[in-house]
């Protein structure tokens, strides 16, 4: 098995960003040998401090919604990773969009539609933690992004309609988190966990199992590169419409919902 997670609104609670409700399943998964591997729209910044206090060390993660991959030596290969940078014993690959491109491309289109949003690296850092509740350290280490640009949207459906044409035109996409917009290159969650079945693959000659949970428009791609999906009932009002064939909805939020699903899909294998 390998279990994909998202992590705000997920494992993490929507608003306190708790996860204590999970700790025990996270425990039995790692003593069963199964990685919990992080696919979310942090940055790899705050990646590396998250997965110290989630005791996931060892795994690969996911970060800025697929443009960053993270890669532990057990995860290394010793052809295929000749070049990304080496960071604290990681290999790190971006994918995508250039952050400075990002950035350049969307003032350019903001004034070129006349449309109104205000990007996450334009917000002071007081007002990143009160839309947010991150405290003022993590809030630094959402701003350090490296393949996606959050933007809090301040007009209309039908301008938003019009940006994301626009976005497309310079090969670019739109997703939707809990609180922000984000904008990114030709990336996705469900791309960059196919990337990283292909290797596990490649590593171990065997195809895994693979279990993956979400709550957002940003997870519906997650939700469909994995055999068996869990959509996590979400606290936000936006729409997440996915069709599986082994999808289980759960009835909490957060992690409490996110140990529903673990239960559902894997509480008689690991009873
Ligand atoms: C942003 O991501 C969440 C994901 O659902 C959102 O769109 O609401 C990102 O800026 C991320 O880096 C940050 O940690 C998070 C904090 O709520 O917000
Ligand atoms: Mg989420
Ligand atoms: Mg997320």
């Amino acid at each position: 098995y390998l279990v994909f997670t998202d992590l705000d609104g997920s494992l993490l609670d929507h608003h306190s960003y708790d996860w204590q409700p999970a700790a025990p399943w996270l425990m039995r998964l790692g003593e069963a040998g199964i990685p919990v591997i992080p696919v979310t729209s942090k940055t790899r910044s705050e990646l590396l401090e998250l997965r110290r206090e989630l005791g996931l060390e060892k795994t690969p993660f996911i970060g800025e919604n697929g443009a960053v991959i993270g890669l532990p030596p057990s995860w290394q290969h010793a052809t295929l990773d000749r070049d990304p940078d080496d960071i604290e014993g990681l290999r790190i690959k971006t994918l995508g969009a250039d952050i400075n491109f990002l950035r350049q491309r969307l003032e350019v289109l903001r004034e070129h539609l006349g449309c109104r949003f205000r990007c996450l690296s334009e917000m002071p850092l007081e007002e990143i933690v009160a839309e947010t509740g991150l405290s003022e350290p993590a809030a630094r280490r959402a701003v350090a992004r490296e393949g996606s640009e959050p933007i809090l949207w301040e007009d209309d459906a039908r301008a938003l309609d019009e940006f994301r044409a626009a976005l497309k035109d310079d090969a670019l996409t739109l997703t939707q988190g809990g609180r922000f917009h984000h904008v990114m290159g030709d990336v996705d969650k469900g791309r960059a966990i196919d990337w990283l079945v292909a290797r596990f693959v490649a590593l171990r000659g065997a195809s895994p199992v693979t279990l993956g949970l979400g709550d957002g428009p940003n997870d519906v791609s997650l939700l469909q590169a994995v055999d068996r999906a869990v959509l996590i009932r979400g606290c936000h009002s936006h729409p997440v419409e996915v069709s599986h064939p082994s999808l289980y909805s759960t009835r909490r939020a957060g992690p409490h919902g996110w140990v529903e699903g673990i239960e559902h899909w894997l509480g008689e294998t690991l009873a």
